[in-house]
């Protein structure tokens, strides 16, 4: 079954939320002017995206760490195509902090030539479709599947916000010889925030001090970013959000799928990705004590 088209709009092939983006910015993003100083953290929905910009903003700016300063997140790191508050992203001060969920094949030319870095993150795919079942719930803006099992056959057939999981992780580590580009886990962070953190800051090129670093790690965790009003800004997630169904920041674990999903439904998943998954070059964690390791690429 086709996404609601009341939720959704399919161009190019992707499936983008309908009060969030047009057909007209998508196709304005090919030639948009990538920096040498542009960052991005790319994602498939529901991998830790907001838990990357907050490590992003957290690094850069140091009003955001010490507390000095009170923007909200989603202005310290915006999206790239869902720009919903209409920023000037032409005319924005570098180094420019992005977000994005697009496919490889549809980000801005000048990415391809440039030095600008690009962190993906990715998370076990179980755990991905579930957090956005949850989230499909909370969120105004996209449709509530009650049925998990129907969720789940979009989810496998690419039929949802971010398309196939499989061709995003693929399409995306396909540029891994091409792109300044760092790969990390959702597990691994999860596992070891401080060395996540550490990679990140190194390859950003940015020497950090231990009590920074420290600082940094604590304000990223999960109960910290609950707390954190400019991580849930009410303003700007109300219009977005129905927080009395929920919360964002909802469990942020590993392995979470196991009290969803039935074993039936577990091998059906496996059945389609298994084949295509083995070839990636991540060793995805599947329960909270898994060890999360990169495959050699
Ligand atoms: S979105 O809507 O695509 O931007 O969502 P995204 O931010 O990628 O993913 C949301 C999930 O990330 C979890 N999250 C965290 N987990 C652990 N630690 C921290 N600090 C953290 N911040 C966000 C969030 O809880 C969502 O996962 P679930 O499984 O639903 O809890």
């Amino acid at each position: 079954m086709e996404p609601s088209e009341k939720y959704m709009f399919k161009h190019k092939g992707s499936y983008f939320v309908r009060d969030l983006a047009t057909p007209e910015h998508i196709d304005s993003l090919e030639e948009f002017e990538i920096r040498d100083s542009d960052v991005f953290v790319v994602t498939f929905p529901k991998s830790g995206t907001l838990w990357t910009q907050q490590i992003l903003s957290l690094i850069y700016h140091e009003g955001h760490r010490n507390g000095t300063e009170d923007t909200d997140l989603h202005d310290r790191v915006p999206w790239l195509e869902y720009n919903v508050f209409n920023k000037d992203y032409a005319n924005w001060p570098s180094p420019r902090l992005f977000a994005s969920h697009l496919p490889y094949h549809l980000m801005p030319k000048g990415l391809r030539n440039g030095k600008a870095k690009v962190i993906y993150v990715a998370r076990n795919p179980k755990d991905v479709l579930v957090s956005y079942y949850y989230f499909s719930k909370l969120s105004l803006k996209h449709e509530e599947i009650e049925d998990f099992e129907i969720l789940m056959e979009r989810f496998l057939a690419g039929k949802v916000q971010g398309d196939l999981w499989l061709d995003h992780v693929e399409g995306w580590t396909a540029q891994r010889d091409h792109l300044d580009i760092l790969f990390l886990m959702y597990e691994e962070m999860k596992k070891d925030l401080k060395s996540s953190v550490l990679k990140i800051s190194n390859f950003l090129g940015k020497s950090l001090t231990e009590k920074i670093v420290d600082d940094i790690v604590d304000k990223a965790s999960f109960d910290k970013m609950r707390m954190d009003h400019r991580v849930n800004s009410k303003d700007a997630s109300s219009a977005i959000l129905d927080q009395s169904k929920g919360i964002f920041l909802r469990k942020g674990t590993t392995g979470d799928w196991k009290n969803i999903m039935t074993v039936a439904q577990s091998e059906r998943f496996d059945s389609v990705f298994r084949k295509r998954m083995e070839k990636l070059p991540f060793k995805f964690c599947w329960d909270i004590n898994d060890v999360p390791r990169e495959k050699p690429f």
